[in-house]
């Protein structure tokens, strides 16, 4: 959907605003999810001022405890997790959290009302960058709950993205950007530090026909099937029209997927068949591969874990890992064809 309002003709057009005129086009909405991403902005201002001040904040470095993910929780995204809660668990908006911090759901506190939605989200994504000055982002996702009422459940957090109500980012890097989806195109929003406000910078995001990057770690290329070793050497230009593109990787996702989604070409993190950790691959289904691939798709493009659609995928798992092949559709299908011809499991006899 095109949006009406657009930046550069003397319009300003913030983040509050255009949410709100987006709202209008849903007769019976009642402002809730509306209020939601209002609050996912909010964290994304509050958690912005503490990554550009990290350094100066002390709160560099590793707060010494560990996450499920059997990583190194930096203080950074210790802070985003709670920012990112303490202005969720009180609205009555919503039914019940998930976090890539956490191990489990994370209840609605009993003092509080419970909500329609569900927030799940990974508060710092590629904080282990945070140290180095890269950027690093938030991922988040909204579904509508499917228990009845009363205190959220697992399952209300265990739906595939074709459901999704909105999806979005921030990323926090030379400046702060939040890019959101609520099914109406994808929508992107420069903090003004200044002023404290997101402005409308990116309205109606398309990624480009002609893909410019590829972003992966060719570092584990050892561990790839021979599918996906073959159509990264298409991408090199092993292909008719000899055609390269540039190889990008920042090691954070959000950076490199936003990359992708403006310029065109595909971000992927194959299935690694040498490491026991990440033989599905290391990035998560519910509140990594599904939002983008929410944005994604919104924006032209497609995502898949190498066979299917990722917003197909019905999780099993919270912290259920996924392959993941995302960005321009012509790119990640071309993946999908490699792996099909080389990589195909034999059915069973
Ligand atoms: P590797 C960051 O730790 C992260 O979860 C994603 O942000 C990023 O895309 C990926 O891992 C990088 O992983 O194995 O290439 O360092």
């Amino acid at each position: 959907m095109t949006s009406r309002l657009r930046p550069g003709d003397g319009t300003i057009v913030t983040i509050e605003r255009f949410i709100l005129e987006q709202e209008r086009d849903y007769p019976d909405a009642t402002g809730t999810l509306t209020n939601v991403l209002y609050d996912m902005a909010l964290a994304a201002k509050i958690i912005s001022s503490h990554t550009t001040r990290a350094g100066l904040a002390q709160i560099l470095g590793s707060t010494g405890e560990q996450n499920v993910q059997g990583e190194e929780v930096q203080k950074l995204d210790a802070f985003a997790e709670r920012t990112i809660f303490r202005l969720n668990d009180h609205t009555g908006r919503l039914a019940v959290m998930a976090s890539e911090e956490i191990d489990n759901p994370i209840p609605i506190p009993p003092q509080f009302a419970t909500g329609k939605y569900v927030l799940v989200y990974d508060p710092l994504d590629g904080s282990s960058n945070i140290d180095y000055n890269v950027s690093v982002g938030t991922i988040f996702a909204i579904h509508r709950r499917k228990s009845a009422e009363g205190p959220g459940t697992l399952d209300d957090c265990l739906q595939p993205g074709r459901d999704l109500v909105a999806a979005g980012y921030i990323i926090y890097g030379s400046s702060t950007i939040m890019v959101y989806s609520t099914g109406q195109g994808v929508h992107g929003f420069t903090l003004d530090p200044h002023i404290g406000e997101f402005l409308l910078s990116h309205p109606d995001i398309r990624i480009p026909a002609k893909p410019k990057y590829y972003s992966a770690n060719q570092g584990y290329e050892r561990h790839w099937t021979e599918g996906v070793r073959r159509f990264t050497q298409d991408l090199q230009g092993d292909n008719e029209q000899k055609q390269a593109l540039s190889l990008r990787y920042i090691g954070s996702l959000v950076a490199d997927f936003h990359r992708n989604l403006l310029a065109g070409g595909i971000f992927y993190y194959p299935a690694d068949s040498q490491d026991p950790r990440k033989p599905q691959g290391k990035l998560r289904l519910v509140y990594e591969a599904a939002p983008l691939a929410f944005l994604a798709e919104q924006a032209g493009g497609y995502a898949s874990d190498g066979q299917r659609r990722i917003l197909d995928i019905r999780p099993e798992r919270l912290h259920q890992r996924v392959p993941l092949y995302i960005g321009s559709r012509s790119l990640v299908e071309k993946a999908e064809d490699y792996i099909r011809r080389y990589d195909a499991v034999p059915a069973a006899q």
